[in-house]
């Protein structure tokens, strides 16, 4: 017998695929089109590792199954090759980024064969190439007319490490999410897109679309919408005329008010340092408040923000009057207050804010109840546990008093609004999103700057601006990127007057091809726009707002791939240049692989798995796809194990031999007729496919593992393993393209079609057995019936069965008679 060796099947079947067009999609065909997305890596030196094989596997496990079903399935794969690591590379071993990436997109390419991918390599594209690039330029120019993209000195977030400028996004504790490095801030020209004039529209996007309600929420936490007041008190102790103006979400509570607290950077602290406030009686501890804000200044925001640090501040001198209770209210500075939110100022009610709470306790300033909490506790707040933070009942509230927190927050806000002292006010977390590079190895911004005429699109017939090769690609300390340095790139001719002037020299974020590139695959060559509107529509036809039927990736980068690319849809949308409001209809996240020992998987731990050593060792690849399918419900975390792909090779050599017996005597006893396989075959169809529309890859996985040990007790015949091959096609494609082979098709598995069970193979067969008593009639059983014969089964599930035990009581049972398929008569 011919022995289940997958170094002989698969690199067969990946050959007679590549040179077949089975896996590409069609433009305009009459099929439903199904679009599936998994997010296009960054072809790193150290190539594909397990995780992506994770995300792969179970994308391409999903395609051949919709275009079993009859979908015309677009699964493409590109390359986003833009970046810091291939920079660095470059920079360590003296070679091109360009030629490094073709390196490496060659050997992913290598390993996705490997792996037996079905992606449609017709529409592929790397974002590095100008032809793409020109589009993201194109683009990009469409956010400039629109007014969207800006020119802005701000204080950014610096990477000394990578000596380059960062989003917000970027940044994670303080570090750089990509080095690590602590982040540090530097004012620079920088370009930046206006992501907040989209921070309503990313919110209700939401609710057309179909997200895991996690990444929702983060996002929405991430652009942090928050509608409040301002309320503005007048100091009244100062010689000169000042009011501070804070913001609150709980104006509610404003009668509990004991303090304001400003951040350092408040612009009213610098005028006290430059003395231009005196106090009416006393005096201004400036050089204290100088020694703080310095301090302040040398510490992270999420330093400053941690929860249940010691709080610190100093005391200016001033006091505000709170209007509605006449109230003195000491002004503060404390490093707790960010100057990046609101006004740079709050009211402190340490009753109801815990922060406020510390830092009252802190500074032994009063602290008032004004609201009274589910545990009705009206005594004084001497204790965090007693800050009441969210609803309630105010009290010691004026007329406020007996409303409940949401009402009161309305009739105050109404109330301080009419008094003039207050206006309603919606603010956002969100800031306009840091668009410039000072590095090589990114789309060069094609906008040129001219005396004259000032900043100036490159004309579209001028596009794209290609990279230019250079000599070193060393970013700079002083925040410019090496494209400043080659003299005939950067000085042109304006395009408007002709006059001397000098191209951008700033590169796009790594971020910005992955921002588009799903559009591109719609219409992969084209040189005359990004994309056909025909081949979008097309493509895009949705039954809610996105274009993507499916998009499969990581857990990572909710807030800045998926945002950002959906900021940038809702635009396009809104100049008309594509048919859906939402880039995805459907987002699901897959887990992360860890090494064995449940740590990250890390080259510096040297517990990383490669897909290609463990297909190579002689497992294969359906061994390893069919146990990344296997290892746990797909959007769960979990340690790799290297006893999984033995096990899942162990399975597939099942089939195998299965199928060689059969094939060896396809006429034996094994082969006759049985409805109990039968009824197996279609419960597994069934399972299979349920699973697969839920992606409970797993739970489908283990139903055709219990239907190859039920054929081996039932025996096969050719239509079971038929369709034991179709259902096993997602999931081990190599396998099942050779089994089909060997019985006898000569067109391809992927033409057969996905096959679909019929109810009346599924009812399970059996009997209904009556229970006696001392000759009476006490109970009914229904059992299989494969069982309905086996006395010793019948007597002793009639015997435990609970009302046939209440009619027993003590009663000793002295016979049991059986009659096969019909009755239990317990003798007494
Ligand atoms: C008074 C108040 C009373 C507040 C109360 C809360 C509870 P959250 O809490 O996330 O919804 N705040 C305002 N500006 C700030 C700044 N620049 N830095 C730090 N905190 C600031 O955000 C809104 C609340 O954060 C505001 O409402 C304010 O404290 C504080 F029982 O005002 B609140
Ligand atoms: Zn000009």
């Amino acid at each position: 017998m011919k022995r289940y060796n997958p170094a002989e099947i698969e690199p067969k079947w990946q050959q007679t695929w590549a040179s077949t067009s089975a896996y590409e999609a069609i433009d305009f065909s009459d099929r439903p089109k199904f679009v599936l997305l998994t997010e296009f890596p960054y072809p790193s030196g150290a190539g594909l590792h397990i995780g992506h094989a994770r995300e792969y596997t179970l994308g391409d496990i999903i395609a051949r199954y919709k275009r079993a079903q009859g979908y015309n399935v677009l699964y493409p794969m590109g390359f986003d090759a833009f970046g810091l690591p291939t920079e660095n590379f470059a920079i360590k071993h003296k070679i091109a980024p360009q030629v490094a990436t073709e390196q490496n997109i060659a050997n992913f390419l290598q390993q996705f064969r490997e792996l037996g991918c079905s992606f449609d390599w017709s529409r592929s594209f790397s974002t590095t190439d100008p032809e793409y690039y020109k589009w993201t330029q194109w683009l990009f120019l469409q956010f400039f007319r629109a007014g969207l993209a800006y020119q802005d000195e701000v204080a950014i977030n610096w990477c000394p490490r990578c000596k380059t400028g960062l989003a917000n996004e970027e940044v994670v504790s303080g570090q750089h999410e990509r080095c690590g490095c602590a982040v540090e801030k530097k004012l620079l020209k920088q370009w930046m897109l206006r992501i907040t004039d989209y921070a309503d529209r990313l919110i209700e996007g939401l609710q057309t679309v179909d997200y895991p309600s996690r990444i929702a929420d983060q996002q929405i936490n991430w652009i942090g919408k928050k509608t409040g007041i301002n309320i503005t008190y007048q100091v009244s102790n100062s010689q000169q005329p000042a009011a501070i103006t804070v913001f609150t979400t709980r104006p509610d509570t404003n009668f509990g008010a004991t303090f304001v607290v400003l951040a350092p950077e408040h612009p009213l602290v610098t005028e006290l340092l430059a003395g231009k406030i005196k106090l009416q009686s006393g005096e201004i501890p400036v050089e204290a408040i100088k020694a703080y804000v310095e301090a302040a200044a040398s510490k992270t925001d999420l330093e400053r923000q941690e929860e249940g640090r010691q709080k610190t501040g100093v005391f200016t001198g001033l006091k505000v009057k709170n209007e509605l209770n006449g109230a003195e209210l000491p002004v503060w500075i404390s490093d707790f207050v960010l100057v990046g939110f609101g006004t740079g100022a709050l009211v402190g009610v340490p009753g109801h804010d815990q922060r406020d709470f510390q830092f009252a306790e802190a500074f032994d300033l009063p602290v008032i109840r004004v609201v009274v909490g589910k545990d009705g506790d009206e005594t004084p707040i001497t204790q965090p546990q007693q800050v009441q933070e969210e609803s309630g009942v105010m009290v010691n509230s004026g007329f406020l008093d007996g409303l409940g927190v949401h009402a009161a927050t309305e009739k105050i806000m109404d109330y301080l609004e009419e008094q003039g002292w207050g206006e309603r006010v919606t603010n956002y977390r969100l800031r306009d999103w840091i668009f410039s590079r000072q590095h090589y190895w990114g789309e060069p911004i094609p906008v040129i700057h001219c005396p004259e005429c000032g900043t100036v699109p490159v004309p579209e017939a001028d596009l794209p601006v290609e990279l230019p090769v250079v000599e070193s690609y060393e970013p700079t300390d002083d925040g410019k990127s090496p494209l400043s340095q080659i003299a005939d790139w950067v000085n042109v001719k304006c395009p408007v007057c002709g006059g001397a002037a000098q191209r951008e020299t700033d590169t796009m974020p790594n971020w910005a091809g992955s921002s588009w590139y799903y559009l591109r695959y719609f219409d992969a060559h084209n040189d005359q726009a990004f994309a056909e509107r025909k081949k979008l529509d097309y493509w895009s036809q949705s039954s809610n707002a996105g274009a993507v039927d499916l998009y499969l990736g990581g857990m990572e980068h909710t807030t800045l791939h998926l945002l950002y690319s959906r900021f940038w849809h809702q635009f396009f949308y809104d100049q008309g240049l594509v048919p859906t409001p939402e880039p995805y209809a459907v987002r699901r996240g897959q887990g992360i692989i860890l090494a064995s020992d449940g740590r990250k998987m890390s080259k510096s731990l040297g517990n990383v798995i490669n897909p290609s050593e463990v297909i190579q060792s002689g497992y294969g690849a359906d061994a390893l796809r069919v146990a990344i399918a296997f290892i746990a419900p797909f959007d769960q975390t979990t340690p790799w194990s290297p006893e999984g792909v033995a096990g899942t090779y162990r399975f597939l050599n099942r089939i195998w031999v299965l199928a060689q017996e059969f094939l060896a005597a396809p006429d034996s006893k094994l082969a006759a007729e049985n409805p109990a396989r039968t009824r197996l075959i279609h419960q597994t169809i069934k399972k299979v496919t349920a699973d697969l529309e839920a992606l409970q890859f797993n739970t489908a996985v283990a139903s055709l593992m219990e239907c190859v040990n039920g054929l081996y007790k039932l025996g096969v015949d050719r239509a079971a393993l038929e369709t034991l091959a179709q259902l096993l096609a997602p999931f081990a494609p190599h396998l099942a393209a050779e089994l089909w082979l060997q019985l006898g098709h000569s067109d391809l598995l992927e033409e057969a079609g996905w096959p679909v069970y019929q109810e009346k193979y599924l009812a399970a067969d059996e009997v209904t057995i009556v229970v006696q008593v001392a000759g009476k009639v006490r109970a009914r059983l229904t059992v299989p019936t494969e069982k309905a014969s086996d006395e010793a089964y019948l007597s002793s599930i009639a015997q435990s069965d609970e009302k046939v035990k209440t009619f027993l009581g003590s009663t000793p049972v002295k016979k049991v008679i059986v009659v096969p398929k019909k009755l239990v008569n317990l003798v007494v």
